[in-house]
């Protein structure tokens, strides 16, 4: 009979207790925001998995900004979130997808403002696949005696305090840096915390997975076209989910490139600069990845509108350079 070993190891950190724990001036304020953060996103990860019970399934009727039809669980987990963020007292202003202008929380002396696309890949909501929220905290630009302005939320991802998602998947994890590394919490349903679970994620230089809708092919610029037929070559896999955070995040792990270039139809691409890319490019860059429009470093954007969108490359550092010669050599 084999021995059976216990094996006792101290509770994980919460969130709150992880960033508490740092030495920065912030870190106090920072916490008390991921605080919020969580408590939001405990009541979504009840919403979403109660969804069909609840009835909150399927389309509310109103379109959102972009034109996109909103469904019930975005509307739900955007209000969860501004008001977790409100009353957190320490958000000034949030800029939301669901928005289309900027949400004055009425906090007009707190020092931070907030971007977020409260429920990524709605489209997926009604098929019990993977989705998350994806947020961006910034250092607020006006000084506090003054009414905060949608100048605030412009600012380059270069200047993001923190950056994460939280993926409401098999499990419902967050994933998190400040500019010291990526970690993930792991949503623990006894504990009701989110509990260090990857003190430090890393991507792969080089990895064999491709993300990209097909569907477009015909539409994309020739270097994209190239790249495809090139992952084919190598006999990469080619994994799409049509979730943003979910297809990031299995490429992170695993090592892979995420794709949404720009057609004729979406000159600028789909995706959003200020609360999809630049947390996400965020995450990349201190994992070991990149994040590029084709040209660009994403974080070096200087954004000028709160919707902007950007044509999207982001993953392991060797295939993003590579599909970045690709696009350049016409
Ligand atoms: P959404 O904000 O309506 O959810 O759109 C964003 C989503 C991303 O999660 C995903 O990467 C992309 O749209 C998928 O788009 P497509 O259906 O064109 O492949």
């Amino acid at each position: 009979m084999q021995n059976i070993m216990l094996i006792t190891a101290s509770s994980p950190l919460s969130v709150g207790e992880f960033f508490y724990k740092k030495t920065q001036p912030q870190a106090s304020d920072l916490s008390l925001i991921l605080d919020a953060l969580t408590q939001a996103a405990k009541l979504v990860h009840v919403d979403v998995n109660r969804a069909e019970l609840a009835g909150i399934l399927g389309a509310i009727g109103t379109e959102n900004v972009q034109g996109e039809e909103q469904q019930k669980l975005d509307v739900i987990a955007n209000n969860r979130f501004i008001e977790a963020f409100t009353k957190s007292g320490l958000i000034a202003l949030i800029g939301s997808e669901e928005n289309e202008g900027i949400i004055l929380t009425g906090n007009d002396g707190a020092e931070y403002v907030v971007a977020m696309d409260p429920l990524d890949g709605s489209s997926n909501i009604d098929v019990n696949v993977s989705i998350g929220t994806i947020f961006s905290i910034y250092r607020r630009k006006t000084p506090t005696n003054q009414t905060p302005t949608l100048s605030d939320l412009l600012q380059a991802g270069t200047e993001q305090v923190a950056g994460g998602y939280v993926l409401y998947g098999t499990s419902t994890l967050l994933v998190l840096t400040t500019g010291e590394g990526v970690q993930a919490f792991t949503y623990d349903l006894k504990a009701d915390e989110f509990l260090l679970s990857n003190p430090l994620i890393q991507t792969k230089a080089e990895g064999k997975i491709f993300s990209c809708n097909e569907g477009s092919y015909h539409d994309f610029e020739e270097g994209v076209k190239n790249y495809l037929n090139h992952c084919k070559t190598q006999q990469f896999k080619g994994r799409y989910i049509g979730s943003l955070v979910a297809d990031f995040h299995r490429n992170l792990l695993k090592g892979g490139i995420f794709l949404y270039p720009a057609t004729p139809k979406s000159p600028q691409g789909k995706l959003r600069l200020l609360y999809e890319c630049n947390p996400l490019a965020f995450i990349a860059e201190q994992a070991g990845g990149l994040a590029t429009d084709g040209k660009n470093r994403i974080l070096d954007i200087q954004p000028i509108a709160l919707h902007q969108r950007t044509p999207y490359y982001i993953g392991s550092p060797n295939m993003v350079r590579n599909v970045m010669d690709l696009l350049q050599s016409k």
